[in-house]
């Protein structure tokens, strides 16, 4: 099967870290194609960067339904455009945030979440709500480093983030840590084995998801809100994001 990862910014140093992270897992006969946009924010910080990421991702989206791929990710913590991405996919899509949040409260009762700035928390504790899962969740918390500083080495990012990690553990009760940004994939393997805990990447949370929809056989239901978008004849020179015209 094909697994198509979409980056919904559009910074080709991140597109690669997440291709890493999702083949890693990936099963025997998987193959998964990462790709971003190629035009929209060099990085997603918040509701702005994210509402005008979306035409990109579903233009990628459309792309990967036209030559049959398996499934899709959506590889930004936001979940960016997952709502209108599954209308116009009959495979099934994931978000890293949903995915996240799903595997963290199967192996721990309360979990923390941490993501890059202040103004990303919002976002994510509305999809809290929406999925369900608010109760589970300890606390959103903000490590306060730019998404594009997670792809410098320099380690100052990953300090800030281990020192929220502790903060979790020892005011919210924090049985397992959610990584709040698609940057910090490559992260979650050596900080839960030195904060002795669970620490979640929904970059591979979500691969395996989809693979397991794929084996159950199971794709996106175009009953009611993801029904199919109806064809229309969009105004303006640039056509329907994603739809036939584009
Ligand atoms: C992400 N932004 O996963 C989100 C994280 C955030 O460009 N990729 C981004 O800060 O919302």
């Amino acid at each position: 099967m094909e697994i198509l990862v979409v980056n919904p910014n559009t910074t080709a140093s991140m597109t690669e870290k997440i291709r890493i992270a999702a083949s890693a897992v990936a099963s025997a006969g998987t193959r998964i194609t990462a790709v971003n946009p190629a035009a929209g924010p060099p990085s997603i910080e918040g509701y702005y960067d994210d509402a005008l990421a979306v035409p990109g991702v579903l233009e990628e989206i459309r792309r990967g339904e036209s030559r049959g791929v398996a499934g899709h990710v959506l590889a930004c913590f936001d979940d960016t455009g997952l709502d209108a991405a599954r209308t116009l996919a009959r495979a099934p899509v994931v978000g890293i945030g949903e995915a996240a949040f799903h595997v963290a409260s199967l192996v721990a009762g309360r979990f923390s979440v941490i993501t890059t700035l202040g103004r990303a928390i919002p976002a994510i504790e509305g999809n809290l709500i929406r999925y369900g899962l608010a109760t589970r969740c300890g606390r959103v918390r903000a490590a306060e480093v730019p998404v594009l500083a997670l792809e410098e080495e320099d380690g100052e990012a990953r300090g800030r983030i281990e020192a929220e990690i502790e903060a979790a553990k020892r005011e919210d009760r924090a049985e397992a840590i959610v990584l709040g940004c698609a940057g910090m994939a490559d992260l979650a393997e050596a900080l839960s084995k030195r904060h002795a805990l669970p620490v979640i990447d929904g970059v591979a949370a979500a691969v395996t998801l989809v693979e397991s929809l794929v084996r159950l056989n199971l794709a996106t239901s175009k009953l009611g809100g993801y029904a199919s978008p109806i064809a229309k004849s969009w105004t303006g020179a640039t056509g329907r994001p994603g739809g036939p015209e584009s």
